[in-house]
């Protein structure tokens, strides 16, 4: 990307080890130190292509052959990991404050974080002195798919907490867009359409809450409704909403555009726990998307909260949802990437329960029942949670309590079911530590699973790490299965709470090195300072608003080691705005801007340019610097701000 911009020459390029990178890559599979999976024989000289590859090592300089897009839990963020070597690339923050890019503190991300928030959410939050919410729970993250395959444009993830929705570009690998869905309570399950692209984003609203929830009721379970939500992946607005019956716990579409699946958990719709768990059976919800988009078209809806919604429920017998009858408390919901089969996984029972898509067609026009769209219910272990796919027909399913990824194949688990009780589809059981949530394997989530790598993403580390006190790290564990057994090769620690992952070939994911000036992140910035007669990156000049004369707007750029201005100074009183362009052009230039004492603190990455609002009630001389380490006089990029008494 750097060419774009015209210097020509990397880092990396300087340091000589960019292009011998590039030869080895294109001999993928030579060097026996990379790790190019696929069976191919490694250095070690391991006999047959049924071993696995078995190499994670990615040496000093060399690259990773895949992203991985983790979900961060509770810490609210989102992180790019390196695989086969699981080196920890970037912290996207997301929902949470963050640090060292000031997300959370500078202007433009506060527009993000909260523009989207309904109302009534805007209102509460202003009560409590406050523009957006300082956490979220992330669960989910999916790329964007056209025709089934990635296509490197968006990340989506889900926020639990504090029921919202994010979506980050892959481009610059930041959060673009916030959406709080209305009328749901904590979106747990998020996935994407697959076909013709991810037009949608499926939300799952996990709580069931009265409708509305006006604090006239909290014992009549009949009130409680659950919802299932379609948000417009383009324009981050929700396009429509269904009311379900029972907790929607996660989903999958299919590759066709027709169907999306969600596990529910609470079919009895209950509101204690004994309740939720009193029926031996709940029931997987499967949604008719061309039905639903024709009622919304015809007009045929509620609108609630401004939101047109259906009537879903079971008792509403709608031609919207079928509810297909599985085991209590099922789980993880995964589509394979052949495009036939969803898998819904157990949890509470030891198998899985296999749908076929295409039955559907035949379950909506009423020619069969729900039950005979089931074509497969393998035993697996103990609290089967979610399911992952090889693209040979192999299914690897985690299984908590028992701590194992279980292997197994579709194609026998489909005869096994069909009556041939000669087969065991179970391949493989490979013991994880410990207790194992999400599985995922190389873009298993897409059409183009390629089998080469499996995570196991467990929630306990125990005796795997150094103890660093009674808060452990969890273990995210990287698993071979190229071969015809599973291999574990390497642990790796990660702060709370990696739910789930997706593991994308770099090949999919091209983002840019440097800043487009002109990137709509700065409009507003861009407009703010054509309404000031300056332009971004070239004034250097305080301008005090001719509205407001307690408004004043400090306009600077950076270039290293300095700023363009060096002091500028303030009456005590004023809202002072800072906006910093950062006019470097080279790769991996980043500067900062950090005001002492004042909870000013942003990054400004090469060409972009951020603004930080604050008052200046501190009298004195008071110093600001860049905090990103830039160059050898990095210490002296300061300048100072005078406060008037
Ligand atoms: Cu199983 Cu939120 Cu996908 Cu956790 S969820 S493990
Ligand atoms: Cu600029 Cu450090």
């Amino acid at each position: 990307m750097s060419e774009k911009h015209g210097q020509g020459v990397t880092r990396r390029d300087l340091l000589g080890t960019g292009i011998k990178v590039a030869t080895i890559g294109g001999l993928a599979g030579v060097a026996g130190r990379v790790a190019v999976g696929g069976g191919v024989v490694t250095a070690a000289g391991l006999p047959g292509a049924a071993q696995a590859s078995g190499n994670a090592d990615v040496p000093p300089g060399q690259l990773d052959e895949y992203y991985g897009f983790w979900s961060g839990g509770h810490s609210g963020e989102v992180r790019v990991l390196g695989l086969p070597s699981m080196r920890e690339l970037m912290r996207i923050p997301v929902f949470n404050r963050e640090s060292a890019s000031g997300w959370g503190l500078t202007n433009e991300s506060k527009k993000i974080l909260s523009e989207g928030l309904t109302p009534e959410t805007k209102e509460y939050l202003k009560k409590q002195g406050m523009v957006t919410f300082d956490h979220g729970d992330t669960h989910h993250p999916r790329m964007s798919y056209t025709d089934g395959a990635y296509d490197g444009r968006y990340v989506f993830i889900n926020d639990k907490a504090n029921t919202r929705i994010a979506r980050i570009r892959c481009d610059i690998m930041k959060t673009d867009k916030v959406l709080e869905i209305p009328n749901a309570h904590a979106i747990h399950g998020l996935r994407l359409q697959r076909f013709p692209k991810t037009g949608y984003v499926f939300c799952n609203s996990e709580m069931r809450i009265p409708l509305p929830n006006d604090g006239t009721n909290m014992n009549d379970p009949k009130k409680y409704v659950g919802m299932f939500s379609a948000v417009d992946a383009d324009t981050m607005k929700v396009a429509w909403q269904v009311m379900v019956s029972g907790n929607l716990d996660n989903n999958d579409s299919d590759y066709h555009g027709k169907y999306v699946a969600a596990t529910c958990y609470n079919s009895e719709e209950g509101v204690t726990t004994a309740e939720m768990t009193g029926s031996p059976t709940d029931h997987a919800v499967f949604f008719n998307i061309k039905e639903i988009e024709a009622a919304v078209k015809a007009g045929k809806v509620k609108t609630i909260s401004g939101v047109p919604v259906v009537d879903g429920r079971k008792e509403a017998k709608s031609q919207f949802t079928r509810y297909i009858p599985v085991a209590n408390s099922p789980h993880g919901c995964n589509a394979t990437p052949d495009g036939k089969y969803v898998v819904l996984n157990g949890k509470l029972s030891p198998t899985v329960t296999v749908v076929e898509w295409a039955k559907l067609d035949d379950l909506f026009a009423g020619k069969i029942a729900e039950k005979d769209c089931i074509v497969a219910n393998p035993e697996l272990g103990l609290g089967p949670l979610h399911t992952t796919f090889d693209g040979r027909g192999n299914c690897y399913t985690s299984v908590f309590l028992d701590s194992q990824i279980v292997k197994w194949n579709m194609a026998d688990a489909i005869k096994q079911y069909s009556g041939d009780k000669s087969v065991n589809p179970v391949r493989q059981k490979l013991d994880v530590h410990y207790q194992v949530g999400h599985t995922n394997a190389s873009m298993a989530e897409s059409k183009e699973a390629d089998g080469k790598w499996l995570v196991a993403l467990c929630k306990f580390s125990k005796d795997r790490f150094l103890n660093v006190g009674p808060l452990k790290p969890e273990n995210d564990q990287l698993i071979d299965i190229s071969g015809d057994e599973m291999k574990l090769v390497h642990d790796g620690p990660t702060f709370a709470e990696p739910h789930d992952a997706i593991i994308v070939h770099k090949s999919k994911v091209n983002p840019v090195e440097i800043y487009n000036p002109n990137d709509p992140l700065f409009a507003d910035l861009h407009a703010q300072a054509k309404k000031d007669g300056v332009e971004l990156g070239k004034a250097s000049v305080v301008i005090r608003d001719k509205k407001d004369s307690k408004k004043v707007r400090v306009y600077m750029f950076s270039q290293a080691p300095a700023f363009s201005m060096t002091d500028f100074t303030v009456k005590k009183g004023d809202e002072v705005t800072v906006i910093v362009t950062n006019i470097d052009d080279i790769v991996d230039l980043t500067h900062g801007f950090t005001m002492v004492g004042h909870n000013v603190c942003m990054e400004v990455g090469p060409q972009a340019s951020a603004s930080i609002t604050f008052k200046a009630d501190r009298v004195g001389v008071q110093y600001y610097y860049c905090q990103w380490f830039c160059h050898a006089l990095h210490m002296e990029m300061q300048g100072r701000m005078l406060v008037e008494a």
